[in-house]
């Protein structure tokens, strides 16, 4: 007698206890270990990610963005669940096939036994694949709890004819939703987002109070423009769970063609002269009015006191972050970069790279690689992660100005505002025209913060008539103004000039 075949009417229900199971067994786990690498999903995630085609990989990151990210990785946790579920599969046989002649005494045994073999099997399957035994241990207890409550609907197993009815498999399900609800409400949905740029912490070093004062001192008081220090500050990853690295565990070394091989751990960094910039990071994937774009005030060392050491021969440099991304670029944008391992007075947070991220002046935030392990100085060219996908994001950012507040003041009166960037090369002038193009004026630009590599803010106020297109552009350092033909973000970067219909309100 074959335990799915016989006494069950259709194949369905037993699958979908299998299932809800799987899908308990990636709540417990959620529970435990929330969205870090010891989430069972976490290495399905990576193992899809690996055997996807690149350009799949690629379209999903640029073209659908965090869209893509959701997708991917609601593919990942399905896969997992069927994982999962399948690897109760023992357990389950054994509710279905075993003492249904027995006494009473006969099905509660089996009833034990199979709830364990049920919960056994998922927490197995997760400790091989996490490691972890706190995850393996929630996927266990998930899994378990869903199996018996397929169970509890009937009584104890095996009565002829209804294995698993509709009651059963509806327990069981309820309850593998409910368990993942209850981790989602405990974990929270998604990664601890960046510190508020608002907030000063009440412990920050002085220099770094007066810094992020003067930062809101100098932001313009337009009603809803982001200050100059980021409250939201962007994520970007090629990965759906990122790297959680052990600030104890942590090394940075730099290898390659240097005369010295040389290798620092956090200690070594924290014992070294303390650097605060103000950094703004643009993606080369951000739309032209995008908000792929923004500052923080960064505190760590000159990459300059690590590379002198080493002692470089090579005229390139490869980057590489626990995640197994790495960036490819020539040396000389590397020398004035920052190793930073505080934000806004905090501690770096692991979305942007904790323990210690590179920062690269005046280039596409690609390059400036987070979770940074490792610096390989090489003598030849090379492809990194994204020019291997098809984008050229590894040179200096091209000069934007965003037109991020359209503020209605009353009696006609428009106030327009944003920011603009130009990386090292400085922002000189963002200029408005307010009548579609044929006549521009300077626009007010904040009072610039301390720094090589910073935004400004801008802001234009204006009597409105009718329905007009209000366009900006900037002028960077050099006098040269912001390139003015149209082209999307892949594969070097979003050009043109921000336009917005305006209507007299
Ligand atoms: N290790 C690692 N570094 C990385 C990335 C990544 O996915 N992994 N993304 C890069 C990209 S494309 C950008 S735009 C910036 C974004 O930095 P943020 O997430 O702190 O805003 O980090 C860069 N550094
Ligand atoms: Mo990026």
């Amino acid at each position: 007698m074959s335990p799915v075949g016989v006494r069950v009417r259709t194949r369905l229900p037993p699958v979908a206890a299998a299932l809800a199971a799987g899908l308990a067994a990636v709540g417990g786990s959620y529970l435990a270990a929330g969205r870090r690498p010891a989430f069972v999903v976490t290495p399905v995630d990576r193992a899809i990610l690996a055997v996807s085609p690149d350009a799949l990989v690629a379209f999903a990151i640029t073209e659908l963005g965090s869209f893509g990210h959701q997708l991917a990785f609601l593919t990942a946790i399905v896969a997992t669940c069927v994982l999962l579920g399948a690897a109760t599969a023992p357990g389950m046989a054994i509710l279905r096939g075993w003492g249904p002649t027995g006494d009473a005494l006969g099905r509660r045994a089996a009833t034990v036994v199979g709830v364990l073999v049920g919960a056994i099997g998922p927490g197995l399957v997760a400790f091989g694949v996490t490691g972890s035994p706190d995850s393996s241990a929630g996927a266990a207890v998930g899994a378990g709890l869903a199996v018996l409550a397929s169970v509890v609907a009937t009584g104890p197993v095996a009565r002829e004819g209804a294995s698993l009815d509709r009651r059963r498999v509806l327990g069981a399900v309820g309850s593998a939703i409910g368990l993942s609800a209850v981790g989602l409400f405990v974990r929270g949905t998604g990664e601890t987002s960046a510190p508020s740029g608002l907030e000063i912490p009440e412990d920050a070093r002085p220099e770094v109070r007066e810094l992020l004062t003067a930062a809101s001192d100098r932001s313009f008081d337009v009603a809803g423009l982001e200050p100059l220090v980021s409250t939201d500050f962007y994520e970007v990853d090629i990965n759906n769970v990122n790297p959680d690295v052990d600030r104890g565990e942590w090394t940075l070394s730099i290898t390659g063609a240097v005369e010295e091989e040389v290798e620092y751990d956090v200690a070594d960094l924290e014992a070294m002269d303390l650097e605060d910039r103000f950094v703004t990071l643009r993606c080369v994937g951000d739309r032209l009015n995008g908000r792929k774009m923004d500052t923080a005030l960064w505190s760590g060392v000159p990459v300059e006191t690590l590379l002198e050491a080493a002692d470089p021969r090579g005229d390139r440099v490869v980057l590489h972050g626990a995640d197994y991304y790495y960036n490819e670029f020539p040396i000389d944008a590397l020398w004035p970069g920052l190793l930073a391992y505080r934000m806004n007075g905090r501690p770096l947070p692991r979305a942007h790279g904790a323990p210690v991220r590179a920062l690269v002046p005046g280039h596409w935030g690609e390059i400036s690689v987070k979770w940074l392990t490792e610096i390989e100085v090489r003598d030849e060219d090379t492809t990194g992660y994204w020019e291997h996908r098809g984008w050229h994001g590894t040179g200096p950012v091209h000069t934007v100005a965003k037109l991020w507040q359209v503020n209605h003041l009353g009696g006609g009166r428009v106030e327009v505002a944003g920011h603009a960037y130009a990386g090292t090369r400085g922002i000189e002038a963002v200029e408005v025209s307010t009548d579609g193009g044929d006549t521009w004026v300077d626009a007010e630009l904040s009072e610039p913060l301390p720094g090589e590599d910073v935004w400004r803010q801008w802001r234009h106020e204006y009597g409105a008539a009718g329905t007009h297109d209000v366009i900006v552009r900037a002028r960077d350092g050099n006098g040269d103004l912001q390139i003015p033909e149209k082209e999307g973000p892949k594969p070097d970067g979003a050009t043109g000039w921000v336009t917005e219909t305006v209507t007299r309100r």
